[in-house]
This record gives C-alpha cells, structure tokens and sequence, in this order.
C-alpha cells in the first residue's frame, strides 16, 4: 500500500465540506489509514510549509492554516497515490481548475483553497511523519 498526507483545510471543516472531500476519496477508490480533526498550530505549520518560507504569502498561510480545525489523513491506494490526489485536488489557483477537481468545483481563491495533498513521494514520507510520526 502506497500514502500521502492529506490536509482538509480550515475552510473546508469550516464550510462543512470535510465529509465531501473524504468522499470523493473514497470514491475514486483510495481509503483513510489515519484521521483526525486538529488545529495544526503555527509551529507545526511552519515545519509542514518549510519551502515556502521567505515568500510574501508565508505568514497569511500559516495564519490560516492554523485559525481553527483541519482534518489531518493519511490516504492509501496503489502505487503514487500521491499524483492521484493531486489530480483530484486541481491546481493550487482555483481560477485555474478544471470543473470535476475539488478545487475547480468548490473553491475560488488561492489563499483558501480546501486542500493539501503532497506533491511527492519525497513529501508524503516526510509529512506523514510530520502529522503522524507513529506512522512515519
Ligand atoms: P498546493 O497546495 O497545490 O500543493 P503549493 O504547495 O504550491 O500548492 O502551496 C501551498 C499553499 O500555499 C497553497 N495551498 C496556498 O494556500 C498557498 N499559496 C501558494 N501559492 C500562493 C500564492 N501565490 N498566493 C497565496 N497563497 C499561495
């Protein structure tokens, strides 16, 4: 079995659509290992958002990050389930995702965008460990 992490943001918990996301999940065939509705608070933000450090964006996107509840999985399926999370996510600008991706059909700004999936096999070994080091 293959993971990565997946992040509900606090938009997505906020706007009562963590069960639709989880949903289309399931339904594209990958299942949860590991679940859990937590704040992620800002240290830890800043660790799982390392590379974007130094960008203008950095400290909107730790504050959001960390205003109230994500819930934090890890998903498994076949092999880079990782890229098959990112397909059904779309891409980070929701003004640029396609209708049928979770962005594309439920999201409209870059900075609340619903979402995290790693962008690697690199990446999901690293913040699985980071968000569920008994896993990692
Ligand atoms: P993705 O979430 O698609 O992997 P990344 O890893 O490039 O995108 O960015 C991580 C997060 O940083 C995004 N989900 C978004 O919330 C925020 N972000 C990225 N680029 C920008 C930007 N240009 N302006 C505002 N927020 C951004």
């Amino acid at each position: 079995m293959n993971r990565t992490l997946v992040i509900c943001k606090p938009d997505a918990v906020e706007r009562g659509l963590a069960g639709v996301l989880v949903a289309r999940l399931e339904a594209k065939g990958l299942r949860l290992a590991a679940a859990e509705l937590r704040v992620i608070e800002p240290d830890l933000a800043e660790q799982h958002y390392a590379e974007h450090r130094g960008r203008d964006y950095f400290d909107s996107l730790v504050k959001f990050i960390s205003r109230s509840p994500s819930l934090v999985m890890v998903v498994e399926g076949p092999e880079d389930t990782w890229k098959i999370v990112r397909t059904l996510m779309g891409p980070t600008n929701p003004a640029e995702a396609p209708p049928g991706t979770i962005r594309g059909d439920l999201a409209t700004a870059t900075g609340e965008n619903l979402i995290h999936g790693s962008d690697s096999a690199d990446s999901a070994r690293r913040e699985i460990g980071l968000f569920f080091p008994h896993l990692g």
